[in-house]
């Protein structure tokens, strides 16, 4: 009897202490995504103080998108490490260099205007989609074919005529969905998308706003990449222009925003300023014909918060974006 209830004295306490450190994790958890909730609620207090000053729309670069800085201060003091009770949050990215894989973190906020918004394509300018899909690697025919097929899944058009054999009844996977990209995981249910594009295109793209308004691109935040698609898609006949001029023009804007120190992020950069960027012909007479698809105004911005249990170690990341006019949050995930 003795051995019995030994043997189940030491189960017990075995399976109480499993038990305890599950209750302890859960804990930190919640603590973590707690913590990442909060650093959300101050960041929109950031936004919001932002968009009090009437100025700051047309304001926003890589380094200040959504926020105003005191005199002397930095993005890392308001989003670095903020204390909250015990524990911490951080609201911050991860950007990878292109060329070298090398991946930093930067501390403030990005807009949703310096992604091509999949909700603003048309038969006129859906080769914007397309650009980017071979910009990053892929078949022109294969990139034109999923462009077309974006195209089509939003549009009411019942008969997809302008598509090469992409009809909305036999060739999808899927019925077409006539209706707004609520995410941009519907990507992946076109014609021709594969996880493997998908993956490199979810970071250049947004379904914001999801309305009927044109596409247009804030080339001030933009990453070099959107840039290229934006401009590769108007290279050729119309502006007798190359690739290469919409590829040189692209590298043009970004060198020149990067301001003094040659990097991105930092206080130095700039706002594009058309007659300093040193543009040739060519690269010009592109330029020019994106006058309808720019804005210097970025309404939606993006928050990633890092919410930290210090006790555990244990990190949570919510991802949000932000309507800057009342400030709600239109899409939220945990990371
Ligand atoms: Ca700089």
């Amino acid at each position: 009897m003795m051995v019995i209830l030994s043997f189940l004295a030491v189960g017990l306490g075995r399976r109480t202490s499993i038990d305890l450190a599950l209750t302890k994790f859960a804990v930190g958890q919640s603590r973590a995504s707690n913590l990442a909730w909060a650093g959300l609620m101050y960041a929109i207090d950031q936004i919001k103080k932002d968009s009090e000053d009437s100025a700051a729309a047309g304001l926003d670069t890589a380094y200040l998108c959504g926020i105003t800085l005191e005199e002397g201060q930095v993005p890392e003091d308001i989003f670095k490490e903020v204390r909250l009770g015990d524990g911490r949050f951080d609201v911050s990215f991860v950007t990878q260099d292109p060329l070298t894989g090398l991946k930093k973190t930067h501390y403030g906020l990005r807009d949703e205007e310096g992604r091509i918004n999949i909700n603003a394509l048309s038969r006129q300018n859906y080769n914007v989609l397309s650009s980017l899909i071979s910009v990053l690697g892929f078949e022109d025919v294969l990139a034109e074919t999923i462009a077309m097929a974006a195209v089509d899944w939003r549009d009411s058009d019942a008969a997809a005529t302008n598509a090469p054999s992409a009809t909305e009844e036999s060739e999808y996977s899927y019925r077409c969905k006539n209706f707004f990209f609520e995410s941009p995981e519907e990507l992946l249910l076109l014609k021709g998308m594969t996880p493997e594009i998908y993956s490199k295109v979810k970071n250049y793209v947004t379904v914001f706003p999801q309305d009927d308004s044109r596409l247009m691109i804030n080339m001030n935040t933009a990453p070099e990449i959107v840039i290229r698609a934006l401009a590769r898609s108007k290279a050729g006949f119309q502006t007798n222009t190359e690739l290469s001029d919409a590829d040189s023009m692209a590298a043009k804007i970004i060198s020149y925003r990067r301001g003094e120190d040659g990097q991105e992020y930092t206080s130095d950069d700039r706002k594009i300023i058309a007659n300093e960027l040193g543009l040739n012909q060519k690269e010009m007479a592109i330029f020019l014909s994106l006058s309808g698809s720019v804005t210097d105004v970025s309404n939606y911005l993006r928050v990633r918060a890092v919410g930290k249990d210090e006790g555990l170690g244990i990190d949570s990341v919510l991802e949000a974006v932000i309507d800057r006019n009342d400030l709600s949050i239109v899409f939220w995930q945990k990371e």
